[in-house]
């Protein structure tokens, strides 16, 4: 992704022995529109720009040119990135630990939140999943499936009930019974109108999670970015779970952490229940530095 930025940063700089800002502002605008092309948003590139011309400015181009751009970019991204988060910070919560998951459909927030459920029993933790999504008939069985299969505890509520009613009475056998973590799964559609940002709104202000967690496939490419958005406007999000990575790579949850400003709780990697990891960002930035 950043290959020829890499390529173009170093020639320059063994040209005219050391960079300057102008240098580097210069390659940045000679690739803008390949960097815009493969996914990076046009503000990114330019916070990129900014922090790669600080960190290059005045440096000489001795030992291993090509290196030190690499290390330039590395520590530019380094900085750009919110402080990131792992399913192993939020396992040593006190009480009822709250999560609600949104995302549209078919992004993988069902199969996420019982990869979830599975790490945290794993860990010793009581789990409970709730399904509050109560509009596709479909979408409770579905859940009850996977949970079944998995071996995780499910509470949901009759098709077509008020779906902050189901939460609400999910929170309340959690909390009877003694679970630890409370993991809530929402209606997705393929878009996000009125009903479904009210739907949501009245969700979270009767579960009052801990976090709120946006599900995105890692496939959509550059359509995440506006589903940060329009979720971040309409609840707010705290963390970001990408999925399906196994089959779109790195570049998706680095972009969109950056992007969005919100931390990667963990990536999906595949189809079965134990195929989640931690992001690493160290990982996603050589990737993309490729
Ligand atoms: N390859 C791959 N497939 C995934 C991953 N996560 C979810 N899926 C698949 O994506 C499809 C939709 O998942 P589901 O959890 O039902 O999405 P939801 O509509 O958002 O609840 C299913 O076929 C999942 O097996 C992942 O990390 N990798
Ligand atoms: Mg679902």
């Amino acid at each position: 992704m950043l290959g020829r930025l890499v390529d173009e940063l170093t020639s320059r700089g063994i040209v005219r022995k050391k960079w300057s800002k102008k240098d580097v502002f210069r390659v940045f605008d000679s690739l803008e529109l390949e960097l815009v092309a493969q996914g990076i948003p046009p503000s990114l590139v330019d916070s990129l720009r900014e922090e790669v011309a600080k960190k290059l400015d005045g440096v000489e181009t001795k030992g291993d040119p090509k290196e030190i751009v690499r290390n330039a970019i590395k520590s530019a991204i380094r900085g750009l990135l919110p402080p990131q988060m792992r399913l192993d910070d939020v396992i040593g919560a006190k009480g009822l630990y709250k999560v609600v998951f949104f995302g549209f459909n078919g992004v993988g927030k069902s199969l996420s939140i019982v990869k979830m459920a599975k790490y945290l029993q794993s860990k010793g933790k009581r789990v409970l999943v709730v399904s509050a999504d109560t509009y596709r008939a479909a979408a409770g069985d579905q859940l009850e499936g996977y949970c079944r299969s998995a071996g995780v505890p499910m509470f949901k509520g009759p098709r077509g009930a008020d779906p902050a009613a189901v939460a609400y009475d999910g929170l309340n056998m959690a909390s009877s019974k003694g679970y630890e973590f409370v993991l809530i799964d929402t209606a997705g559609r393929n878009y996000l109108n009125k009903n479904l940002t009210e739907e949501l709104r009245k969700v979270v202000r009767v579960v009052q999670p801990d976090l709120k967690v946006l599900v995105v496939d890692g496939m959509a490419g550059n359509d995440v970015l506006n589903q940060c958005d329009s979720f971040e406007e309409a609840v707010g999000i705290d963390a970001l779970v990408v999925t399906k990575v196994d089959g779109s790579g790195l570049a998706t949850p680095l972009v969109a952490s950056l992007h969005s400003g919100k931390p990667v709780l963990f990536l999906g990697t595949g189809q079965s229940f134990n195929d989640l990891k931690d992001f690493d960002p160290e990982e996603a930035i050589d990737y993309i530095l490729a």
